[in-house]
């Protein structure tokens, strides 16, 4: 056995069954360990995607998506999706090739440090120095990735020491661990602070999307019966269609939805990681904030909360549950802003005008798509449309990423959810500018065969950042760009395309395409008139 063998074993022992990636003659050993294992190489057609649809892996099943790639180039390749699985918080192992570190024949060629570049991008960065070292390091390498806060391990492999032959060493079987259950005197602490609320609302943010949370977070909001907003990440974390959702806080302040944060007394924060853009501004005399998480708060100048509540989030609000069930008379005191805050939300939504309104794209991509459908957003102004309007049933429905925001993430992220449920929809929604910085990847979706439909929404430009040049009073300069055809382009890679044609096309379009199977581009002009009509004029109108 040598050192290559033995770390694949080592990943068969955590259960990997896919790894994404491109390798190099660096990765050669482990290829050939690979092609007689169990788990199965799905190439990319660059590294960037492979480390996102790894890192989504782990953000929808919980275990660590594994990706992989060569030293340098490729490697660097990978730290875009490091620092995606680091800021939003997605279990996820990269292997890296590296030449030998035993003898240097080629020199520097190629060689860059990237163990240390790694370091600040990930929970740990380490060089594999000795095949005996591998089952513990890869045991470790799972445990800190999956663990809270979960994120990026990165491990490299240096060709020697893959080729090096290896005892058989036992590999470490995995167990499950639960953390502690927040302490007695929190619990009691926090009860009575919600106890005395008169104005109370619950906050579900970014950790409240963990997927083993979902019903013990339903289940919470259901007993107390206190309406909830959620931030971008914590969105379909509780059924959106409940009662007592109040609305997404996809902008800082001035929102509808800020009409009940502005006058809550208490805002129970489940989850909130300020990796987020901020749902809403802490100050002096505003709300008393209870953060329940698995880990203490971060302090921000934006976000420092009076009370914690700190452990395993889904025992913890069973027991706090159970020490305010029926107790309280205030619960429902901000329930009245509900009708008003929603119905501001939805305006336009089914108006007939062409190009189309975000909101009416919203609204259409929601009439096709069923409760566990998932749509996963790549990164423009789109993102602030479906994350305020987009209504959610089910627990990570909407994929998108406001950590670190990346452009590029919605094609891959939404291959690796095709791949886990290959019998739900999955709708792609691209901004032209993301679309465009891994469309190669469409070739990867086309071989590996799944259903997949990616809407592009056509803007010939980089809209949001167009946006926010006219918000902040700049002239509309160096924004804007020429496509390809996107019909001819999926024609290109042997996939459907169709456009949008008119005011009332969308929802056919995108029907048709979901029965007919296979990958379908779908592209469609979008009106961002409203974005300034809308996000600014209206909003400021509306809080003066
Ligand atoms: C990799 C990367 N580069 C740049 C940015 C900054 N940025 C945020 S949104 C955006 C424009 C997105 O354009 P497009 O995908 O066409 O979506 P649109 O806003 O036009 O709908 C840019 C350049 C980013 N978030 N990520
Ligand atoms: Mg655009």
């Amino acid at each position: 056995m040598n050192g290559a063998e033995l770390l694949v074993a080592a990943l068969e022992n955590e259960g990997v069954q896919q790894i994404f990636g491109v390798p190099g003659e660096e990765n050669l050993d482990l290829v050939e360990a690979l092609r007689r294992s169990s788990i199965k190489l799905v190439l990319t057609r660059h590294e960037q995607p492979a480390a996102f649809m790894a890192a989504t892996h782990g953000r929808l099943t919980g275990k660590p998506g594994v990706c992989l790639s060569t030293l340098g180039p490729g490697a660097l390749n990978l730290t875009t999706g490091a620092g995606y699985a680091l800021l939003g918080a997605m279990p996820m192992i990269m292997i890296t090739g590296q030449k030998g570190i035993l003898s240097r024949k080629q020199a520097g060629f190629q060689v860059v440090d990237m163990v240390s570049t790694m370091t600040p991008l990930t929970k740990m960065a380490r060089q594999i120095v000795s095949g005996r070292t591998i089952p513990a390091l890869v045991r470790d390498a799972f445990r800190v990735a999956q663990q809270e806060r979960p994120g990026p391990v990165h491990l490299e492999l240096p060709e020697d020491i893959a080729a090096e032959t290896v005892a058989e060493i036992p590999l470490i079987p995995p167990h499950p661990i639960d953390p502690p259950v927040a302490p007695t005197e929190a619990l009691d602490w926090a009860a009575e602070l919600i106890r005395k609320a008169h104005a109370p609302l619950v906050m579900l943010g970014a950790a409240a999307s963990r997927p083993r949370l979902a019903e013990s977070l339903s289940d919470f909001v259901k007993r107390l019966q206190i309406p909830f907003f959620n931030t971008q990440m914590g969105k379909g974390a509780v059924s959106g269609g409940s009662g007592l959702y109040i609305g997404t806080a996809a902008l800082s302040e001035r929102d509808y939805v800020h009409r009940a944060i502005d006058r809550a007394d208490l805002i129970i924060s489940i989850g909130h990681d300020t990796v987020e853009k901020p749902p809403f501004l802490m100050s002096s005399g505003g709300p008393t904030v209870l953060h329940i998480g698995y880990l203490p708060a971060i302090v921000e100048e934006v976000f420092s909360p009076q009370a914690e509540m700190v452990g395993d989030v889904g025992p913890s609000l069973a027991l706090l549950a159970g020490r305010l069930e029926g107790k309280l008379p205030n619960a429902s005191a901000l329930l009245p802003l509900r009708e008003g805050i929603l119905r501001h939300i939805a305006e336009r939504a089914d108006e007939s005008r062409y190009p189309l309104t975000p909101q009416r794209i919203v609204h259409d991509v929601r009439q096709v798509m069923p409760e566990d459908g998932i749509v996963c957003l790549d990164n423009g102004m789109y993102k602030i449309w479906f994350a305020r309007n987009y209504r959610t049933q089910v627990a990570n429905t909407l994929l998108l990423d406001n950590a670190l925001a990346t452009m590029g993430a919605g094609l891959p992220s939404a291959i690796m959810a095709a791949l886990l449920y290959p019998n739900r929809r999955v709708l792609a929604v691209c901004g032209d500018g993301g679309f465009m910085m891994n469309s190669q990847e469409l070739e990867t979706a086309a071989r590996l065969g799944v259903n997949l439909v990616v809407l592009i929404l056509q803007d010939d430009a980089y809209g949001m950042i167009r946006w926010k040049q006219a918000v902040d009073g700049f002239a509309d300069f160096g924004m804007s760009f020429g496509n390809p055809d996107f019909v001819t382009y999926a024609r290109a890679y042997g996939l459907k395309g169709s456009r949008v044609q008119g005011p009332n096309d969308l929802a056919p379009v995108l029907e048709e395409a979901f029965r007919e199977g296979g990958i379908h581009l779908v592209s469609t002009p979008v009106d961002y008139s409203e974005n300034m009509r809308v996000l600014v004029k209206e909003l400021r109108e509306a809080a003066s």
